[in-house]
């Protein structure tokens, strides 16, 4: 894909133009272009600079809103290709994913829970907003042996760090590895807090959790 069409996935983000981001991805996928170049190339970098227009004081809560509308609209449409590598019969394990209580973003965890379902693992999406009991809950009900946190808030990734707490002090610590990720979030505070993985990105995100799972 050449540069104009990553350019112009950006643009779309940025003006938080919904049609536009849909337009340009249902594009590139009848182009037979990668998805995840899309993703990764083309709509995360609008993303991103929406988050420097944000800090300069130069974009309000209104033109965030807008961007993450067109984001969402570009992943509705890509979402499919980029789990349609996924083969029926392989599954590396489930995975419980969520974004911890207090915090609404969703985006980065719905492209990690994408990829790992590309990847071969079973995806239990509990959304955004989730409770540290209901993280913990839905694992044993489900026999994840992984549970997925995204944080986006630097008040939220203390939400990570509670619920390794919570897994120690109910003695089930060693039941499920606990990965962690999010913009603000580091090796370092993922080894700060004892979590057992951290993926920069959704592709590290897959590494990681095939490592935990020793499938690689
Ligand atoms: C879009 C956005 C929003 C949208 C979210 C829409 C949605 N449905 O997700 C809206 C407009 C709703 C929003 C609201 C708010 N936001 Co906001 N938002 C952003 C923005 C611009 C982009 C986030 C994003 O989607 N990035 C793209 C994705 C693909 O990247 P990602 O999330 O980082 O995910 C990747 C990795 O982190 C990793 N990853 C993510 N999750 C996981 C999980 C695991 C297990 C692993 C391994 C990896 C992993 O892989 C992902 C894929 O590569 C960021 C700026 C930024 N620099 O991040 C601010 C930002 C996160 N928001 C911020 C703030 C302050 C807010 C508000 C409080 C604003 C307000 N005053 O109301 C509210 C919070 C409401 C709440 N309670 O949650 C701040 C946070 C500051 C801080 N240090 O805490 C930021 C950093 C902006 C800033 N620079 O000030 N926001």
């Amino acid at each position: 894909m050449d540069l104009t069409r990553f350019q112009a996935m950006s643009q779309a983000v940025i003006d938080g133009d919904r049609e536009a981001a849909a337009a340009l991805a249902r594009e590139a996928l009848s182009r037979g272009f990668d998805a995840q170049a899309a993703v990764e190339n083309g709509f995360i970098p609008g993303l991103q600079k929406v988050g420097s227009l944000w800090e300069s004081g130069e974009y309000f809560l209104p033109e965030l809103l807008a961007a993450a509308e067109a984001m969402k609209a570009a992943m509705a449409v890509l979402r499919p290709a980029l789990e349609a590598g996924r083969e029926a019969a392989l599954s590396l394990g489930k995975v419980v994913l969520g974004t911890i209580e207090g915090d609404i973003h969703d985006i980065g965890k719905n492209l990690v829970g994408a990829l790992l379902s590309a990847n071969g693992f079973e995806v239990v999406d509990l959304g955004a907003d989730v409770k540290i009991d209901r993280f913990i809950s839905a694992a044993e009900e489900t026999g994840a042996s992984i549970i997925g946190l995204s944080a986006l808030l630097t008040t939220t990734m203390l939400g990570q760090k509670r619920l390794v707490e919570e897994l120690h002090s109910r003695g089930i610590r060693g039941k499920f590895k606990v990965l962690v990720g999010g913009a603000p979030v580091t090796q370092k505070w993922a080894d700060d807090i004892g979590a057992d993985g951290y993926g920069e990105n959704a592709l590290a995100a897959v590494r990681a959790a095939k490592a935990l799972t020793g499938r690689e």
